[in-house]
């Protein structure tokens, strides 16, 4: 049986369509069953319906309170069935709640090395740094934002006179690679969360995750 992949977005969805280019793939295990996104037009739900995949809409603003708002996310969610989360470019930060309720089966692509730039417009952050390495985290979500413990991460070189735009469509290329390539590890049931500590094929993963102790 393959795994059921939900995926949130908020945005373009190229993450979104990297995991179901995925799935296309021989004896991958997992598919999309899924998408939400909070946007009324992202473009992520075009790609979706593309593919003839379920997509929901559910826009915060309907919402008076983030309690309420997850409420209904998680009913949403669990009509779906599904054995994982994908957050892929989604926006809302998600409540003690929702993160306890999904601990464990709920997966976040941070653009940053974490755990350097939580939260927003990391790519301008690590330039203005004169950081030499940027990069690109996918991590377990926890209460904490972005705090989560990551699984594996990629970098991507800083040039001088670099834009945030090209440091970001540069980490993007990266982001595409990994993500798929995590959700795959999850759905084969390779991958785990216990307390604070991401496993892998029963070990657990240094802190700046797999094959990346320092
Ligand atoms: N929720 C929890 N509890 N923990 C995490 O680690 C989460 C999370 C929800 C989203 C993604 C995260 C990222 O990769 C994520 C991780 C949105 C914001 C944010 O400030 C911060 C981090 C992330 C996503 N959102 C604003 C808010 O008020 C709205 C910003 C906007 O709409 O543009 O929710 O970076
Ligand atoms: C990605 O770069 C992802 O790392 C970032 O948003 C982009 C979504 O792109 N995530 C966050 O910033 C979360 N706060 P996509 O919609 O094309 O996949």
């Amino acid at each position: 049986m393959k795994s059921r992949i939900l995926v949130l977005i908020s945005g373009s969805g190229s993450n979104l369509q990297a995991i179901i280019d995925a799935c296309k793939s021989t004896n991958y295990p997992g598919e999309v069953v899924g998408v939400i996104s909070n946007i009324a037009d992202a473009y992520g739900l075009t790609r979706a319906s593309n593919e003839k995949i379920k997509t929901n809409v559910l826009s915060h603003r309907e919402f008076n309170s983030r309690e309420d708002y997850d409420d209904a996310l998680i009913d949403v969610i669990d009509s779906y069935q599904a054995d994982v989360i994908v957050l892929a470019g989604f926006m809302r930060i998600l409540t003690e709640k929702f993160v306890n309720k999904y601990a464990g089966k709920l997966l976040n692509i941070h653009p940053s090395l974490l755990p350097k730039y939580q939260g927003l417009n990391t790519h301008q952050r690590a330039i203005d740094a004169g950081d030499k390495t940027h990069g690109v985290s996918v991590h377990f979500v926890t209460e904490e934002l972005d705090g989560g413990p990551v699984i594996l991460q990629a970098k991507v070189p800083i040039f001088e006179n670099d834009t945030a735009e090209l440091l970001a469509s540069r980490v993007h290329e990266q982001e595409h690679r990994i993500y798929p390539l995590v959700v795959r590890w999850f759905c084969a049931g390779r991958l785990a969360m216990q307390g604070d500590t991401a496993i892998l094929d029963g070990k657990p993963l240094p802190k700046s995750g797999y094959a990346n102790e320092e």
